[in-house]
């Protein structure tokens, strides 16, 4: 035989992938199944939601960068002279560069878990906005991390778009809330995007499009478990699901087996009833008076909020 093929063998004391075994582990153990979001963001996954930001169902993302281009100015003015912005889960930089052309920002601080797709970001932003020093920290900002030295002395400014914070279960945001505020320290602000409540049909469409896009988002975190963590799972054997949660104010989003089925990971094996499902990600929304109650019992006071004319999302400018 001329060719043996040896299996591509992950680094085993690469600590991210050591976390990231941990944490499949402990969430397939639990009933019901379980596996954090922040996982669905390799170089693929990373695409695939920028895909799944083209669609025409999922209305976030275009529905608040109208909000921030419309908004520019009123935004700016809350931002204070020679600020480093510190952006949370920066992913493409999109939105950041809406706020860098309208606010006098002298640093930008994209934090992100995607550390190549960060850094190619970083340096196309640096190459198209002279002036700007463009600090990227390949990190999980969930977990603690260390903003970059050069920062001390400029004011702070958080920023955090998307509705990332509806990934947290709320008390996880409160406390997401109030370590940003630490991090960012005394006279801190922050920008933050957060998705409203409203009809759950329009809920269910954005996280169901027609495309399959985020089907395919929600299945590449299946690849990335076999290709990293030298797991066998069928991906034509699993289902993707959203549905709206109305006592919890949240969409879910769910894997579901389509038999019965066992599927090994590192040597352990996980059982799965027909119909089970692997819950993925939770994207709570929350009404403007329910972000107001969390930010305050997190030490944030709201100063603005701005909305669409709709009222689909809101963008809130706090102060620590
Ligand atoms: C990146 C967390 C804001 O919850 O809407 C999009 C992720 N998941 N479609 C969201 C997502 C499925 C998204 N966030």
């Amino acid at each position: 035989t001329a060719h043996v093929r040896l299996p591509r063998v992950p680094v085993p004391d690469d600590p991210g992938r050591r976390a990231f075994l941990t944490d499949v582990i402990e969430g397939l153990s639990a009933d019901p199944k379980r596996i954090p979001p922040k996982y669905f963001y390799d170089e693929r996954g990373s695409q695939l939601f920028e895909a799944i930001t083209r669609t025409a169902e999922y209305y976030p993302t275009r529905t608040e960068t109208g909000i921030l281009t419309e908004r520019a100015g009123e935004i700016a003015s809350f931002v204070p002279k020679d600020s480093a912005l510190v952006e949370f889960g920066a992913g493409s930089l999109t939105k950041a560069r809406i706020l860098l052309a309208a606010a006098p920002i002298k640093t930008f601080v994209p934090v992100d878990i995607s550390g190549t797709f960060l850094e190619g970001e970083a340096t196309r932003l640096s190459r198209d906005v002279p002036g700007l020093r463009v600090l990227p920290v390949a990190a999980d900002f969930t977990a603690p991390f260390a903003l970059p030295a050069e920062i001390a002395g400029q004011p702070r400014v958080g920023f955090f778009p998307g509705s990332t914070l509806g990934n947290f279960e709320p008390h996880e945001a409160t406390a997401f809330l109030r370590h940003a505020g630490e991090l960012l320290g005394a006279k801190a602000r922050m920008i933050i995007g957060v998705d409203l409540v409203k009809d759950p049909d329009v809920l269910t469409r954005a996280y169901n499009d027609a495309a399959g896009v985020t089907a395919e988002f929600n299945l590449n975190l299946l690849r990335r478990i076999n290709r990293e963590l030298g797991a066998n799972f069928d991906l034509g054997a699993f289902w993707h699901r959203a549905v709206y949660n109305r006592e919890q104010l949240r969409i879910e989003m769910h894997l579901g087996s389509k038999t019965r089925q066992r599927v090994r990971i590192d040597g352990r094996c996980f059982d799965f009833r027909r119909g089970e499902t692997i819950h993925t990600e939770s994207s709570y929304k929350y009404t403007p008076e329910l972000f107001r109650t969390l930010a305050n019992g997190a030490g944030w006071r709201v100063a603005e909020s701005w909305t669409d004319r709709d009222k689909w999302f809101a963008v809130h400018a706090l102060v620590w």
